[in-house]
């Protein structure tokens, strides 16, 4: 990979000294000025972004280009599809089959191998993903880990199934590491999949107007202007709110008049909440989901990635309204900070009324995208259940308590299954967005809808509880913040989804981290190699402080309850780790297996429990080949009363031998898995020795 000169010094910089994240606020007062010198001197007509064109093959040409342009009364310096300020408008049809045909024309980068690939980098690498479309995550679809590098071309192909949702998505570039800088310039546009909503005729007959949000960070260099990347990886607020790339345009209304508005969250730097009290929305699908109702909203809360689809009803009084972003609770913004009023849209009332009426609920029921039974049941889930933690610092964006492996996934799920999830923020507000599938989100009291998306909001300390499908694509993808910032500089995991009614697709494969520690210096190991052995560092003990040994309880794969009941009196091995996802766990394991003579000689049994339930049913063959029981610990119980639970929460590796008698004879609590538990055991056995 090559390093763009300067931008990731700055980005270590800026890494290495937080306060500088305080001082790159420093904009809002200049922003708001001109916000407002803006909004009283101009009155730039609204207008939709360009349509795509779409040749007879089905295919559309996006070219990434710098440009030079007026934006806004200045001059900006940006990368572009197009050359435009938002990418040219894409539409298609369920059955259809969208071609895109992506040019990276920037120049190529000088410079050596970055030193992270969690740190902004690789600013003239680009790619394309299709937020919101249920398509496969593997080339030639949505494949987020192909890298089109500065002047290559590389022709996408989306097939969409015939009863695919219609709705609002997105594409924009997703080349982790320059992310939020490219959407940050203008790279993202709307993608409408046609059909649904769009066929009752209220909603027919209202004016369509799509609204990429946008934010950008701009600083003056020379007189010209360019996106700030020091600022804009600072989470510094926007110097601009555009939409389509001009700030506060005029739409213009008649009074009575119904217009149909796709409002897409295309920016990274915050959370937009557009208020207007002239306007009543009734929003009818959220993240291009129609959600088979309309509800009267006081407000349009928009996380970056998000969309929201609303018939917007013009008051029966002519004259100008406005609408504006304000966040007055700091908890809800991915800023931590409360912003002050933006205005973002202006909306001129005039003309002769035109009263248009709303669409009837049986119609908007009709064409919801989802009906109640397709939310995963209890029993669906019962065994499949996930915790993810989310949590940022000043340095860091983490999920699980690591940052992105781009070689390691870190779910593994079954294709044709479901699951639930629960994710939580334990610092920060972070947008959860995960490819290929969308999610329901359990509502807040009982007898409410679940709510379909693609991307939800995670203030801290609130769980969200998540039900998920994994239906017709197996393959390599993400989940992660859909604040960008955080996305680039590590907050994503790989998930793999896995078909195992057919073999393993061959082509290039995913490299596999021989250990952490091996990844986390950029070693990488090809599959099936050996792996080398790394000492598991032992961390404070803490309890049980008792010697003896906790009762504890886990489920194998058929769901059957498994306890320590089965294990009284006898030489039992406890082996507690992060799951077989987990490459070095996995290693463990099969340590474990391959010695098992060794330890049934000395009489230990061992069991495995593994932290949450990340094996499947599925999984029944291979875990049947180990010589143990391999269970699982959804609720983590046992793990925190056997103290392997960290400050976080998150689970550590634990090793603990039992004795007949219920005793603790070795308690080993460590960030990685011990490479070589059998000698530890022998040790212990032979001597005497307490491993505490
Ligand atoms: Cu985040």
């Amino acid at each position: 990979m090559r390093l763009h000169r300067g931008i990731l010094s700055a980005a270590v910089a800026l890494l290495a000294a937080p306060n500088i994240a305080a001082e790159a606020q420093e904009p809002i007062n200049a922003y708001s000025q001109l916000d407002r010198a803006q909004s009283l001197a101009r009155s730039v007509p609204f207008q939709n972004p360009p349509e795509a064109t779409i040749s007879a093959s089905g295919l559309v040409d996006l070219r990434v280009r710098e440009v030079v342009q007026d934006f806004n009364g200045v001059q900006l310096r940006h990368r572009s599809y197009n050359g435009g300020l938002v990418g040219p408008t894409i539409r298609i049809r369920p059955g259809a089959t969208l071609g895109v045909h992506l040019h990276n024309e920037l120049p190529l980068e000088a410079g050596a191998a970055h030193p992270s690939v969690n740190l902004p980098h690789g600013f003239n690498d680009t790619n394309l993903h299709t937020h919101g479309l249920h398509v496969s995550p593997r080339s030639p679809a949505d494949d987020v880990y192909r890298v089109v590098e500065p002047r290559e071309s590389y022709r996408f192909e989306f097939p969409l199934a015939a009863d695919h949702p219609a709705g609002t998505c997105w594409y924009h570039a997703h080349k982790h590491g320059s992310t939020a800088f490219q959407l940050a310039g203008g790279m993202a546009g709307a993608l409408v999949v046609e059909g649904g909503l769009d066929e009752i005729p209220q909603i027919r007959a209202a004016e369509e107007k799509i609204l990429v949000l946008q934010q950008f960070v701009l600083k003056d260099v020379g007189g010209t202007y360019e996106i700030d990347h020091a600022a804009l990886y600072g989470q510094a607020l926007p110097t601009h709110t555009t939409i389509n790339g001009v700030a506060t345009p005029t739409i213009v209304m008649r009074p009575g008049e119904v217009q149909r508005w796709r409002v897409i969250h295309a920016g990274t730097a915050e959370a937009i909440f557009l208020y207007s009290e002239g306007l009543e929305f009734h929003e009818i699908a959220v993240d291009g989901l129609a959600t088979g109702r309309k509800e009267l909203k006081a407000s349009l809360h928009l996380y970056p990635g998000q969309r929201s689809d609303v018939l917007v009803k013009a008051p029966a009084t002519k004259g100008p309204q406005l609408a504006y972003s304000i966040i007055r609770d700091p908890e809800k913004s991915i800023r931590g900070q409360t912003t002050e009023q933006t205005n973002v849209l202006r909306i001129l009332v005039e003309g002769d009324p035109l009263p248009m009426p709303l669409p009837d609920d049986a119609a908007l029921l009709a064409a919801a995208a989802f009906k109640p039974a397709d939310v995963p049941t209890d029993s669906q889930v019962r065994h499949k259940k996930r915790h993810l933690r989310f949590r940022d610092s000043a340095t860091e964006f983490l999920i699980d308590g690591k940052p992105f492996d781009p070689n390691c996934p870190a779910h593994r799920i079954d294709l044709n299954t479901a699951e639930e999830w629960e994710l939580v923020s334990l610092a920060g507000t972070h947008p959860f967005h995960i490819h290929v599938n969308p999610f329901a989100v359990k509502p807040a009291a009982a007898g409410e809808p679940w709510l379909w998306r693609d991307t939800v909001v995670l203030e801290r300390n609130k769980p969200v509880v998540i039900r998920m499908s994994f239906k017709n694509f197996a393959g390599l993808t993400v989940l992660h913040c859909h604040n960008l910032i955080h996305e680039d500089m590590g907050m994503m995991q790989a998930v793999e989804i896995v078909d195992r009614s057919t073999p393993a697709p061959t082509g290039p494969a995913l490299a596999v981290s021989a250990s952490h520690a091996a990844a986390s210096t950029g070693l990488v190991v090809p599959a099936g190699l050996p792996l080398p052995a790394v000492a598991g560092a032992p961390i404070a003990a803490s309890a049980p402080s008792a010697s003896t040994a906790p009762p504890w309880r886990a489920t194998d794969v058929r769901g059957r309850s498994v306890s320590s009941d089965a294990f009284r009196g006898k030489l039992s091995l406890l082996v507690l780790h992060r799951g077989l996802t987990c490459m070095h766990c996995a290693e463990q394991l099969t340590t474990l297996k391959k010695q098992i003579g060794i330890l049934r000689a000395a009489g230990v049994q061992p069991v495995a429990v593994s932290a949450g339930l990340p094996e499947a049913p599925s999984d029944l063959a291979q875990l049947e080949q180990f010589p143990f029981p391999v269970l699982a610990d959804a609720d983590l119980k046992c793990f925190r009363d056997y103290g392997c639970l960290d400050a976080q929460g998150l689970p550590l590796h634990g090793i603990f031998l039992i004795d007949e008698g219920n005793n603790v004879l070795l308690a080993r609590r460590t960030e990685t898995a011990v490479a070589d538990p059998t000698s530890l055991v022998l040790n212990v056995l032979k001597s005497g020795d307490k491993g505490e």
